[in-house]
């Protein structure tokens, strides 16, 4: 202990002070934030005891729930009681539907209210509703697609008149197709969804979506009009210039239900009745882009009584192959943030770029006018060279340029619509006139996940990093979770994935989006137990198995659990889970993991002619070896939760016997590891892989390589994650802090420096001359770096779930002030509501504000202290002497 901690120690066990700055007034409470499966009002739920949640609002301390009341019916006013549960506990969330069975494609209406425990009553909460979705027998709609073979790239418009006899009561659309689709009635846009049905394990499971229609439709003659793309299904995906992974005909699948305000129904369903044409995108490619000829436009085509040419030829019924038709578990997704452009301007090549600040997924929606046959291109990049010309090696065989072929007449806003490209920069060609700033803007398209965490500090660096991280994690939760938006790659990589997702947890509400994903693992997982190197898997089958990738299995189903405190997911996930773990004891001798290729501490430090053994190389086997004991960990974890005492025992001995191979294999007994690397004593400390006589020892081995770097770090994918967090446990949060605050290469903050909005693949994806990392594999926006953000947010904010209170019902609120900060404040929002950890330290006074919500609790440790405070929900504020 120093002697500035002794003192402040002093003056804090005699001037502490507890200020309590809510009002105490009785008020009332009320419930907010009803969900369903973690959705507002769903259209689509296919668990037959769906589960309810809701958050309470309450300006009294100390509130917990006492009992709840819900009550579910068939209509709005919920005059008939299907279900009514009156509970005395304090579950909000995840509460099972647990009434008669659910009929398929009803819609049923529900409210809470609840007692707290100061005798406070809430008013029932507004009524909420959920739709449960079709059962495969209530598709009679068949899947169509053109005549003869699917070869065109141009997208296929399909259309069919329908007359509605009598005026409707409601109207519900339910659509997918193979390949992607933008479906109209009437003439206006289905929804507001981009890339829908999403990318699923085709061959397993294909996502539909329901629609309330009502309002498009009209008693009389009404019209469906939709449009294909190649999207994932059949276009290119993969890096080998694979096509038609899942298939080679788009196909469309669209069955509408009417009620009649008579109680009489109707259905209209996609069959050999349709029609179809081609339309004006020409071609459309996640990676490459799309082309649009506007003099191809057909004027008309989806309102009613359009005069079908001869171009309009009658579809075919195609069989349905094996897959699940599925409801939508996730959110969909839409546009988001809308760029200006900044700058218009010409290269040293005199090329003429547009500059939009910040590197996004998405598109630009580009206005123009001109002549007929006037061809615009839009070609895109995330960075300029050295020189200041535009860069797109990196973007190895993926185009990501759009085309527009204009139509003459009117002036005209284009976006594509089966594509989306990652980009700072647009390069413009064709342009007819002067190009103007307002002809462009730039829309970020990403999963509608709501923002649920906001963190900043008085570091200017550090809150340009959390910005990147956040746009990282934007860019690259585009449905699935990817590696990078750009290149001919935009993969599911599971190493990556884990090795984000508490950070993503942090910043936005991913319940939704990895329930959803986690079935695509589930999916795609092997016979044998291994799990792809990326799902959904359009690699080799035999792509599988790497350390710390295939881990995802037991990984994100955890970290999942923890933060939103939903035990479903470990129900659904156990068997993937322990298939996992299973199959790595079955590749494994003697307790070792020694088997199999991997890929190993991903991108780890490696200077240039390294002759002194710089390189930071862990051993892959060693690292292997960490997470199979990690996964099993995990797995019997998710054990003890699902009371499954007989698995349990099974891996509590072989978490052992890994723990004791891993010793034997990889440690002197010294407690020196076979790898003398940051990643090495990081896994092993993360995992307590080591006996406890000998952690302080290798966590001071850790410092002194962190010291002989100069404060930098060497990790790559796998040990930077957990790098922080072992300093801040084993007691070295000021080396932890200088990794962090470390503003040269290699470290966070130097891509900051370098002028980074999102996080890159490589620590030096741009070196300090300026020039890049090999062109192959440098990508400006990979969140995997970005996984700093849980240790920013659980240690400098302080904010920490509680294991066996999971989803924050208890939270310990930490801060750990170090790195000459002198201010940080963050918000979570949890399943509970807002918890804030916010603290300033100023004039020698350590000040800290903190709000935990109703129905929670928390302990608070503050910094530099033996003080704990137990607190109920309401905000607080401490201050002392620091
Ligand atoms: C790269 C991906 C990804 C990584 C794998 C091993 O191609 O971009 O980030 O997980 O390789």
């Amino acid at each position: 202990m120093n002697k500035i901690f002794r003192h402040s120690f002093a003056v804090l066990n005699t001037a502490f002070l507890l200020l309590f700055t809510t009002q105490i007034f009785a008020q009332k409470i009320s419930v907010r934030d009803l969900t369903v499966e973690h959705l507002v009002n769903p259209f689509s739920i296919d668990n037959p005891k769906p589960r309810f949640s809701w958050k309470i609002n309450s300006d009294i301390k100390n509130t917990k729930q006492n009992n709840y009341e819900i009550r579910l019916g068939t209509s709005a006013k919920i005059d008939r009681v299907l279900w009514k549960a009156t509970v005395n506990n304090d579950q909000s969330v995840l509460v099972a539907y647990n009434g008669p069975a659910l009929s398929s494609k009803t819609r049923y209406y529900w409210q809470v209210r609840v007692k707290d425990n100061h005798g406070n009553t809430s008013a029932w909460s507004p009524v909420q509703y959920f739709q449960t979705g079709l059962k495969p027998e209530d598709w009679s709609a068949k899947w169509i697609s053109v005549e003869g073979r699917d070869t065109a790239m141009a997208s296929p418009l399909f259309r069919k008149e329908i007359t509605l006899k009598k005026e409707i009561k409601s109207a519900v659309a339910y659509i997918t197709a193979k390949g992607l689709y933008e479906a109209h009635i009437n003439g206006t846009r289905v929804g507001n969804a981009y890339f829908a049905p999403g990318w699923t394990s085709y061959k397993d499971h294909i996502q539909y979506q329901v629609y309330d229609i009502k309002k498009s439709l009209k008693k009389g003659g009404n019209v469906i009009g939709v449009s294909l793309g190649d999207g994932w299904y059949k276009g290119r995906i993969g890096f080998a210039n694979q096509k038609q992974f899942y298939g080679d005909t788009r196909a469309l699948l669209l069955q509408l239900e009417v009620e009649y305000n008579d109680g009489s129904k109707e259905t209209f369903i996609t069959d050999n009745s349709w029609k179809t044409a081609y339309g004006p995108i020409r071609s459309s490619n996640i990676y490459d882009g799309e082309t649009y000829d506007a003099r191809l436009e057909i004027a008309g085509w989806n309102t009613y009584g359009f005069k079908e040419n001869a171009s309009w030829k009658p579809v075919q019924e195609i069989a349905s192959g094996p897959e699940k038709l599925i409801g939508m578990s996730g959110p969909q997704v839409s546009k988001h943030e809308e760029f200006k452009a900044l700058k218009i301007f010409k290269t040293p090549l005199g090329e003429t770029v547009v500059d939009f600040g910040q590197n996004l997924v998405g598109w630009v929606m580009l206005k123009a006018k001109g002549a007929a046959g006037t061809k615009i291109s839009i070609s895109h990049a995330e960075v300029l060279t050295k020189e200041g010309n535009f860069y797109t090696t990196n973007l190895r065989s993926a185009k990501q340029q759009n085309n527009y072929i204009l139509k003459g007449e009117t002036e005209q806003v284009f976006e594509p619509h089966f594509s989306f490209q990652g980009f700072r920069y647009v390069k413009i060609e064709g342009y007819p006139g002067e190009l103007k700033l307002e002809n462009l803007t730039a829309v970020a398209v990403y999963s509608d996940m709501k923002t649920s965490g906001k963190f900043s500090t008085s570091n200017a660096l550090l809150n340009q990093l959390q910005h990147n991280i956040s746009w990282g994690q934007k860019g690259n939760f585009v449905d699935v979770p990817t590696d990078c938006p750009q290149r001919d790659e935009r993969l599911g990589w599971t190493g990556d994935a884990q090795a984000f997702a508490t950070t993503a947890a942090y910043n936005m509400d991913v319940s939704g989006f990895f329930t959803k994903w986690l079935k695509d693992v589930s999916a795609d997982q092997l016979p044998s137990g291994s799990v792809p190197f990326v799902v959904p898997n359009v690699l080799n089958q035999s792509d599988a198995g790497s350390a710390g990738w295939a881990d995802v299995a037991t990984i994100i189903p955890w970290d999942m659990y923890i933060a939103y405190g939903d035990k479903g997911i470990l129900e659904t996930q156990y068997g993937s889970m322990k298939k996992w773990v299973d199959y790595i004891t079955s590749v494994s001798k003697n307790n070792l993991w020694n088997t199999g290729s991997h890929f190993g501490d991903w991108l780890f430090y490696r200077p240039n002619d390294d002759n002194d053994g710089r390189a930071a190389v862990t051993d892959k086997y060693m690292i292997a070896q960490t997470f199979y004991a990690h996964s099993t960990q995990l797995l019997l974890n998710a054990a003890k939760v699902l009371g499954k005492a007989d698995d349990v025992a099974k891996y509590t001995t072989l978490l052992e016997q890994i723990k004791a191979a891993y010793i034997k294999e990889n440690m002197t007994p010294s407690g020196k590891l076979i790898s003398n690397t940051q990643t090495a004593y990081v896994l092993a400390l993360q995992f307590d892989m080591l006996p406890e006589n000998l952690r302080a020892q290798a966590a001071q081995r850790l410092v002194d390589n962190v010291r002989d770097y100069g404060n930098h770090l060497t990790t790559g994918f796998l040990g930077t994650p957990y790098l922080c967090h072992v300093l801040s446990r084993f007691g070295h949060e000021s080396v932890a802090y200088d990794l962090l605050m470390q503003e040269s290469y290699p470290s966070w903050l130097y891509p900051v420096k370098m002028g980074a909005t999102t996080i890159w693949e490589r620590w030096d994806g741009i070196k300090q001359d300026g020039s890049f990392q090999t062109a192959d594999m440098n990508s400006f926006n990979h969140y995997a770096y970005g996984a700093i953000g849980d240790w920013m947010y659980k240690n400098i904010a302080g904010i920490n779930p509680v294991a066996d209170q999971p989803g924050y019902k208890s939270v310990v609120i930490a801060p750990r002030p170090g790195g000459k900060l002198t201010a940080a404040s963050a918000e979570l929002e949890t399943v509970y509501g807002t918890v804030k950890s916010s603290w300033t330290i100023a004039e020698g006074l350590f000040k800290l504000d903190v709000t935990i919500p109703p129905n929670a609790s928390a302990t608070v440790v503050l910094p530099k202290s033996d003080k704990k405070e137990q607190i109920g929900s309401g905000s607080y504020h401490f201050e002392y002497k620091y």
